[in-house]
């Protein structure tokens, strides 16, 4: 493909509910739209750093300067046979895999349309429809208890709990005490130490299907040495940010479950490697989510169909997240399946008017 230009759009869009983890709370979401132009045909991808490095180090400045001057400039100059070769070709730049995928997905998108096909069919995903969970945000006791309740009645697959020290036991000793048996998570977005076994040991007591990212986000040795005491399974987000970090963790024994954000570990090419490894290894994977806006939930839908994706993902319905959402088509499920959206490339295309509403600034790159 030859490539025309790139466009790098910073939108601001409002979530219904400020939502509220252990490293804080938003209320709205900042996100890059790419869109890639190639002979008449466009592509999206989204970027999911935030402003400042709260969930990982990226920003969405910095990412801006690499896709301005970096990245952008080498795919305008070199065009593009293949989106899979992107990540090998941009690996001179070191880390900043969210900056990478966001450019890299709208190629993928893009290439997809060209070629007349869903973007799951060039990963090798047959599915039509994933089943999905739902992350819940902090909120007090009883308006979670309830919360859960809702989306156990409208279908979801399991549910995910957001925790930090002393925001533990008695809201999950709350759930369980409504509902016992359902596919329950938890998800600490790093807020623990090892010195807190004691603590995460009484975790370890309410039937969890897996505890999410306990401890430092950047951290395996821990992890694995947490995993030997516990019962219940380790899952890794934050710490697992390309295939050469998922593969030390599995040898560790850092998880023996994995959460996939296509932003965190550099792109679909690193997707698909991640992905084969885990299915040689018999490691159940689930597509994680970062309250993207339309175009990267397009995407993770997409990547979720693949083979490797057994346990059900955050990737609910848009309008949980958002009261009106930067795409035409409403990504929604039904009974806790969502369909994948249908047409080439990842099927969604922009509301413009919104878009244009929510656009705080526009780059071109040729
Ligand atoms: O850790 O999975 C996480 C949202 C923002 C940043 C990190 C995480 C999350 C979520 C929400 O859990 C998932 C979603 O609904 O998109
Ligand atoms: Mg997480």
């Amino acid at each position: 493909m030859k490539i025309d230009e790139i466009e790098l759009r910073l939108i601001e869009v409002p979530y219904r509910a400020p939502f509220k983890t252990s490293f804080g709370e938003d209320a709205e979401k900042h996100a890059i739209i790419v869109t890639v132009r190639s002979e008449g045909v466009e592509g999206y991808g989204e970027g999911v750093m935030d402003p400042f490095p709260m969930y990982r180090e990226e920003t969405i400045p910095g990412a801006m300067h690499l896709l301005r001057n970096a990245f952008g400039p080498e795919l305008l100059a070199n065009g593009c046979d293949h989106p899979s070769e992107l990540t090998a070709r941009w690996s001179g730049w070191r880390g900043n895999p969210m900056a990478k995928t966001a450019l890299e997905l709208a190629v993928w998108d893009c290439y997809a349309r060209q070629q007349g096909v869903p973007l799951r069919t060039l990963l090798g995903g047959d599915r039509t429809e994933i089943p999905v969970g739902a992350s819940l945000g902090m909120n007090p006791v009883e308006k979670t208890v309830e919360s859960v309740t809702q989306h156990v009645e409208q279908g979801y697959k399991r549910v995910k709990l957001k925790i930090e020290p002393g925001w533990d036991v008695e809201l999950l000793a709350a759930v369980r005490a409504v509902h016992p048996d359902i596919e329950l998570t938890v998800d600490a977005n790093s807020a623990y130490t090892l010195d807190m076994l004691p603590l995460l040991r009484q975790i370890d007591e309410f039937g969890l299907h897996y505890i999410e990212q306990p401890l430092h986000w950047d951290d395996l040795v821990d992890h694995a040495a947490l995993a030997k005491e516990l019962r219940t399974e380790l899952c890794l987000d934050e710490t697992l940010t390309s295939p050469a970090r998922v593969k030390a963790a599995l040898d560790l024994g850092a998880c023996t479950v994995v959460n996939i954000k296509v932003g965190r570990v550099g792109g679909l090419q690193s997707v698909r490697e991640i992905h084969d490894l885990c299915v040689a290894r018999g490691v159940p994977m689930w597509c994680g989510g970062m309250l993207e806006t339309g175009i990267g939930r397009a995407h993770n839908i997409h990547l979720a169909t693949m083979p490797g994706f057994v346990f059900p993902g955050d990737t609910a319905s848009a309008s949980r997240t958002y009261a009106r959402d930067i795409t035409e088509q409403q990504l929604e499920t039904t009974d806790g399946i969502m369909p994948v959206p249908e047409g080439p490339g990842i099927g969604v295309t922009l509301d413009r008017a919104f878009v244009d509403e929510v656009t705080q600034s526009v780059d071109v790159v040729r």
